[in-house]
Parts: C-alpha cells; sequence; structure tokens
C-alpha cells in the first residue's frame, strides 16, 4: 500500500489504532498535545481536564472490559503497569513529533538562510550576538545564546571566488569573537579571540571581510570563551558552492547542525519530539549536510537505506563510500546523499543511545526520514 504525506498529517487516527494495546494511556497523550499547542501556560490545567472514558487493559493488556472515568493525571498514576508507562510514553513522544510535522509544537526557528545584500560586488551579512530563551523541546526553555535571535544561527552560503563582509554585533553580557570555522581565510580574520583579533566586548561590533577559496560545508561559531557560547548556541552553517555550479544535483538538501550538553541532544536547536522530520518522495536524492558543534561524537544511524559519503570537512573525497552510520565528531562536516527508494518512516537516530531513547521514550538526537509515494 502507498505510504503519502498524509499518513504523517494524522497522527491521531495512528494513535487511536494504538487504543487496543495502550488503553486508558491515549487521552493523556492527547491532553499533553492539547497543552504543548497553547501557549505554554496552564499546561497542567488543561492535561487536567481530560475526562477520559475508556476501557482499562487486563493485567495481560488484552483489555479487561472494565468501563472507567478518570482524568489524565489520575490516569498516568494509578492505572499504568511498569511496562505500560514505558509503551505509553515512547507513544506519546512519537505522537507529539508527529503532531509536531503538522504545527511546531515550540516557539523559535533557527537554520533559516540570510540572503546577503549587495555592496560593491561584496556580498554582506549583519549579524548579532544575543542571549536568549530557547525552547528546546515542548516547555523546555534554555538560556540559550544565538546568532541573530536564532539557533542555529541564519545559513550564510556564498560562492568560491566571493568577497564577503560579515558585521558581528555582540549583544551578550560579554566578550565574544567568530570563528569561520573550515573556510581558508587570512590569519587576522580568523576570530580567535584576543589570539588573532581584539575580543568583541558587550555591545561592540567587528567587521570581518575575505574572499572565499574554498567550497564545502562548512560552519561558524564563537571562538572566545567557546566552550559556553557555542554549547548555548552560538553557532551556524556556512557553506560555499563550487564556481562551476552545485556540487550535487538533489531533490532536497537538509543542514543539520547537532549540539549537547547545555541545551541537550539537539538538531537545529531542537530535541525530539521537536526535531524537524526529513521528507522526500520515492525516488528523490537528498542532500544532508552533518555539522558537529558539539562536545562529543554523534555516530547518526539511518534505518533502511544507505548514505553516500561525498565529503568530509567540505573536501570531496576521491571515492565516496556507502553507510549507515556516520560518526560525526565535534568539528566534523559530512555532505552525504541518500537515493530514497523505499517508503516508509524510517528512525534517523544517533546510535549512543542514551543521546536518543530512554524508558521515558525517544528524545535528543533522534529525527525520522519520512519517504512518501
Ligand atoms: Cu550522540
Amino acid at each position: 500500500m502507498a505510504f503519502t504525506i498524509e499518513d504523517l498529517r494524522l497522527p491521531r487516527r495512528m494513535f487511536l489504532k494504538r487504543a487496543a494495546v495502550v488503553g486508558a494511556a491515549v487521552p493523556m497523550a492527547g491532553g499533553l498535545i492539547a497543552a504543548a499547542c497553547s501557549d505554554g501556560s496552564g499546561g497542567a490545567e488543561a492535561a487536567a481536564q481530560v475526562a477520559i472514558k475508556t476501557t482499562t487493559p487486563g493485567p495481560d493488556g488484552s483489555g479487561g472490559g472494565a468501563q472507567v472515568t478518570a482524568t489524565a493525571t489520575q490516569t498516568e498514576t494509578a492505572e499504568l503497569a511498569d511496562w505500560e508507562k514505558i509503551d505509553h510514553d515512547h507513544a506519546k513522544g512519537i505522537e507529539l513529533f508527529l503532531e509536531n510535522i503538522k504545527s511546531p509544537l515550540t516557539r523559535g526557528k533557527g537554520n533559516v538562510e540570510l540572503a546577503p545584500r549587495m555592496e560593491n560586488g561584496v556580498k554582506v551579512w549583519d549579524l548579532t550576538c544575543d542571549e536568549l530563551e530557547w525552547e528546546t523541546v515542548p516547555g523546555g526553555f534554555e538560556k540559550g545564546r544565538g546568532y541573530n535571535n536564532m539557533i542555529s544561527g541564519p545559513i550564510l552560503r556564498g560562492v568560491e571566488g566571493d568577497r564577503v563582509r560579515i558585521h558581528v554585533k555582540n549583544n551578550l553580557k560579554e566578550s565574544t569573537s567568530t570563528h569561520w570555522h573550515g573556510l581558508l581565510i587570512p590569519n587576522n580574520m580568523d576570530g580567535v579571540g584576543i589570539l588573532t583579533q581584539p575580543e568583541i566586548k558587550p555591545g561592540e561590533s567587528f567587521t570581518y571581510e575575505f574572499s572565499l577559496r574554498n567550497a564545502g560545508t562548512h560552519m561558524y561559531h564563537a571562538h572566545h570563551n567557546s566552550m559556553d557560547q557555542v554549547n548555548r548556541g552560538l553557532l551556524g552553517a556556512f557553506i560555499v558552492e563550487p564556481a562551476s555550479g552545485p556540487r550535487y544535483q538533489v531533490a532536497k538538501e537538509y543542514v543539520l547542525v547537532m549540539n549537547d550538553s547545555s541545551l541537550g541532544y539537539t538538531i537545529n536547536g531542537k530535541g525530539f519530539p521537536a526535531t524537524d522530520v526529513l521528507t522526500a518522495k520515492k525516488g528523490e536524492k537528498i542532500l544532508i549536510r552533518w555539522m558537529n558543534e558539539g562536545l562529543m561524537n554523534h555516530p547518526m544511524h539511518l534505518h533502511g537505506l544507505p548514505m553516500q559519503v561525498m565529503a568530509i570537512d567540505g573536501y570531496p573525497l576521491p571515492a565516496p563510500y556507502l553507510c549507515d552510520t556516520i560518526d560525526v565528531a565535534p568539528g566534523n562536516r559530512y555532505d552525504t546523499l541518500v537515493d530514497c527508494t523505499e517508503e516508509g518512516l524510517w528512525a534517523f537516530h544517533c546510535h549512543i543511545l542514551s543521546h536518543a531513547e530512554s524508558p521515558a521514550g525517544f528524545f535528543g538526537l533522534t529525527t525520522v526520514l519520512a519517504i512518501t509515494a
């Protein structure tokens, strides 16, 4: 049977199919979704107001037949055996992930491409470094820092040979500097605070200017108190296409910047279930640009299909290779192509499983590649 995008947009129907198994747990998830879709206040009330009428499963999970009416809160605390709680929490997470496809469950979206303005043949970008409250998962706010008030920062994209100028304004409560990670540039533009330039003090600005010499998937990030600043979100993608034209002929491109620690395990500033789904139609080829700005390795594993590794740190491989798990180390960038030949919802997650799943369900570095007919 053909799998369509509508299958993704009807999470409730999918969830109701699970009712026979999960029983009393179902309405709890409904209540949480209602809470998560609201403005974030009164979530507990919303959940408590979900009065349910359902069938209590018997001890063997087959359905005991007793009709009960209860609030979702009571259901969670009173009705579930340990193993049912694990199932329920996993189902709840997947339900939220599918709901997030239809309408985002968190405020704030990063990784938005920022077009440059042209000034006398120079591509110019303005970046601000901002303190922000960032919602990484529904209802979960963290003290983040971001370029232009987003995590990941805006995607900057140029072409080999471009002259570029980037104004960086520091709105932080501490000094910073901006490093252009992977780009071959003059030393005094390298952005290491104090080593190659004066640190940019609070309220001050610094202008970087250089030419783009090496195509590839690169990054930019803070390089002053960087363990804290980068980890809190001062990072972004800087993509340079070859002068001869785009390196890959693909239907879609995904830029996935991973981070960990201060804001939890995140892809583009969001942890599961708020991570973005990857979508493709059967037969399409997609490009995934992996970047790791975190403090740990993340071996990202794709179910069902291989990835072809085309470039590492922006440098094309003489012999691209196939794999299904790609260990992205801090600082590394990988260009991978996926031939989307098999329909389905293919899990895509870090295989250090403590970065992706717990008894409370999937979290962190987990997403799905959804391939539809
Ligand atoms: Cu990991």
